[in-house]
């Protein structure tokens, strides 16, 4: 098919980069990290949106060599705002696909052995599928992948089948309340409030992602919730439109 030969063809000469959308401390009201969001900058289209591609891609393989691009842009993303004087941590989205393939750990340990590569300040964001299945072995690949030096989000948190009993084994360091429940505030409260307190109990920080409106926000704030990130704060940006915002937000 057609999208599938220009992707095949887009993964080898790499037309593809990240905008950043901001994460805000609610606390402090500052910027402390961005999430990497990937797009594919495609001649004669413009740019094109993951939702369009992503899924092409775990069905062919090409999730990862264009998983592995992420992981190098995002990096390198990284190490220059550390070189600029920027404390930022930047979160990067791992697909399940991705992180069952033999060359993950890999490619995660030669990237983590950069000169300069920032430590503790790399997320990597998998979702609740991955963490089905062998617990033991899955908890054993977190392990090895923490200690190179990298933390662990569950993305979409509370949309997936994960077992609960087993989340505590994890070595996670980040919930991402996924945005079907953000949006629903406040009937949404019950169920935001249990993961904010698991987030606690398991010594995760817990960000709610698509805040829209300073209504979600205050509940957010009067709940000590850690972290936002949203429209509200603003839509994903493009690395100069970063920079900029974080001018704006000094
Ligand atoms: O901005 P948004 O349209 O960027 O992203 C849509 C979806 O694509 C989200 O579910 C997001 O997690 C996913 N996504 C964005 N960037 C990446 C990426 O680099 N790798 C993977 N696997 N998924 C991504
Ligand atoms: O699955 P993941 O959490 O990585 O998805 C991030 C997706 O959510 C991206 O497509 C991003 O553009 C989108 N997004 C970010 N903030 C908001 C928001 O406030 N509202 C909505 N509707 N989408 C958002
Ligand atoms: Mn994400
Ligand atoms: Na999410």
């Amino acid at each position: 098919d057609q999208t599938e030969v220009a992707l095949k063809r887009a993964v080898q000469t790499k037309e593809f980069i990240l905008h950043y959308q901001p994460r805000l401390d609610i606390r402090s009201g500052k910027i402390v990290g961005a999430e990497g969001l990937v797009r594919w900058n495609r001649p004669e289209h413009g740019l094109v949106m993951p939702d369009a591609f992503i899924s092409i891609c775990e069905e062919t393989g090409l999730i990862d060599e264009l998983g592995k691009m992420v992981l190098e842009i995002g990096c390198a993303q990284a190490i220059a705002w550390r070189h600029a004087g920027l404390d930022l941590d930047l979160s990067l989205n791992v697909s399940p696909r991705q992180f069952s393939d033999s060359g993950f750990l890999p490619l995660l340990k030669k990237l983590a052995s950069q000169t300069d590569f920032p430590h503790g300040h790399i997320e990597l964001e998998i979702t609740e599928t991955v963490l089905i299945g062998d617990h033991v072995s899955i908890a054993e690949k977190l392990k090895a992948i923490t200690a190179m030096g990298y933390r662990i989000a569950i993305d979409d948190f509370g949309t997936g089948y994960s077992n609960l009993s087993y989340i505590s084994r994890f070595p996670l360091t980040c919930l991402k309340i996924d945005r079907s429940f953000v949006d629903q505030l406040p009937t949404s409260g019950p169920i935001v409030q249990l993961i904010l307190t698991l987030g606690q109990q398991i010594g995760a920080r817990v960000v709610s992602e698509g805040v829209e409106t300073q209504e979600q926000l205050d509940w957010l704030i009067e709940h000590n919730c850690e972290e936002a990130q949203g429209y509200l704060i603003t839509r994903p940006l493009d690395v100069d439109g970063f920079e900029a915002f974080l001018q704006g937000n000094a």
